[in-house]
């Protein structure tokens, strides 16, 4: 998925890093980089010359990458010039064309975090350099909405309207950290409420760009974003949630000014779902020909069922495993589920497949020879 967490030591670094690279680009020392001397930076950068600046040359040349991550690209692995000039507009908060130390500082890189919470589900969190903003909720069935940020509780949704609900609230995450069901880091003993994992919890990151805002503009941001989606809602039908994963694409779309929108574990639960139901129709249809036809139907319906079954648990997951959908490299869930009918008079079989993946389904039939599914199913066996 992303890279791993960097240790403290590499953190400790990235300001070091930061103040260096400054200090290099700004060639006439005027204490701040002109557009100009931004541009003389990459084609020093550019070693061969191939007009992208990689991570690997980056990385060679300054050690850590924290400012290569602070910079919006398409591509993580590395950066255009055109995305080089961008980011200099991007750093320059006060467009007066030059970017002072302070503006340098200022920027940051955002990344999406990851928590497995079990079944091939994730828990998402957003960066900002080393802080993390998250969405707490007890549960798929809780509308308590609260936000936490590194220093603890930043807003909280319309259940704190009833007296004595946030203090039960925090009372419950009191007791869920004493009794080890959450890491002590992410409890604040100096305002005694929980706050964000830290970055060495999360278990994957991905690089999402950077942002100049600060921590009190992010803290605005999160406090609007919670008064206009006071309730929690970790699953909808229909992709009316508002959960961790909403949050967390709103967020970085409001930090790095570039629509984020990673698909969500619901938004591929319900792909698979409606998949596997328009496979039981597809298998309806196939019962009803055999029949006629006294032929018999290979493979089917005991399949198809267990897979709706498990993602249908998939898309209303929580962490108590009962059956999951595994996935491939980089989350790119994928079933297909294959129904053959006899051969036909011109000897080739029928085929039904039907097939979700990231977002998308699809259902196809087509006429081919027999062979194996060069797809998957797995239904692993109850934990
Ligand atoms: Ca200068
Ligand atoms: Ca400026």
């Amino acid at each position: 998925m992303g890279n791993t967490p960097p240790s403290a030591a590499v953190q400790q670094d990235t300001v070091k890093e930061a103040v260096a690279l400054f200090q290099e680009f700004d060639s006439n020392a005027d204490k701040v980089v002109s557009a100009g001397e931004w541009e003389q930076a990459f084609a020093a950068l550019d070693k061969n010359c191939d007009a992208v600046v990689s991570r690997k040359e980056w990385c060679l040349r300054h050690g850590s990458t924290y400012v290569f991550d602070a910079c919006r690209k398409k591509v993580d692995a590395q950066i255009t010039q055109k995305e080089w000039m961008q980011a200099f507009t991007d750093m320059d908060t006060n467009a007066n064309g030059v970017i002072d130390s302070e503006e340098w500082l200022a920027r940051r890189p955002v990344h999406l975090g990851f928590t497995s919470i079990g079944m091939g589900l994730y828990h998402w969190g957003v960066g900002v350099g080393d802080d993390f903003y998250e969405l707490l909720a007890w549960g798929r069935t809780a509308t308590e909405m609260v936000a936490a940020g590194p220093t603890g509780i930043v807003a909280c949704g319309e259940f704190v309207e009833e007296p004595g609900r946030r203090e039960q609230w925090v009372e419950k995450a009191r007791h869920e950290t004493k009794a080890g069901k959450r890491p002590a880091e992410t409890w604040s003993e100096g305002k005694q409420e929980p706050c964000s994992r830290p970055m060495e919890l999360w278990g994957d990151l991905e690089s999402c760009g950077g942002t100049s805002k600060s921590d009190a503009e992010i803290e605005a941001w999160i406090r609007k974003w919670v008064e206009e989606h006071p309730i929690y809602c970790a699953v909808d039908a229909f992709g009316g949630e508002c959960n961790d994963h909403t949050f967390a694409n709103d967020l970085i779309t409001w930090l790095t000014g570039i629509p984020h929108q990673r698909t969500t574990d619901n938004q591929r639960g319900r792909s698979l779902l409606y998949g596997g139901v328009a496979l039981l129709a597809g298998v309806g249809a196939m019962y009803l020909w055999s029949a006629q036809d006294t032929s018999t139907t290979s493979c089917g319906v005991q399949v198809a069922a267990a897979a709706v079954a498990a993602v249908a648990v998939a898309a209303v997951a929580e962490p108590a495993a009962v059956a999951a959908v595994a996935e491939p490299a980089d989350m790119a869930a994928t079933i297909t589920i294959e129904t053959m009918g006899p051969t036909s008079t011109i000897g080739s079989m029928r085929k039904t497949s039907t097939v979700g993946a990231m977002g998308q389904s699809s259902t196809r039939t087509s006429t081919m020879q027999p062979r194996q599914s060069s797809r998957w199913l797995q239904v692993p066996s109850a934990q």
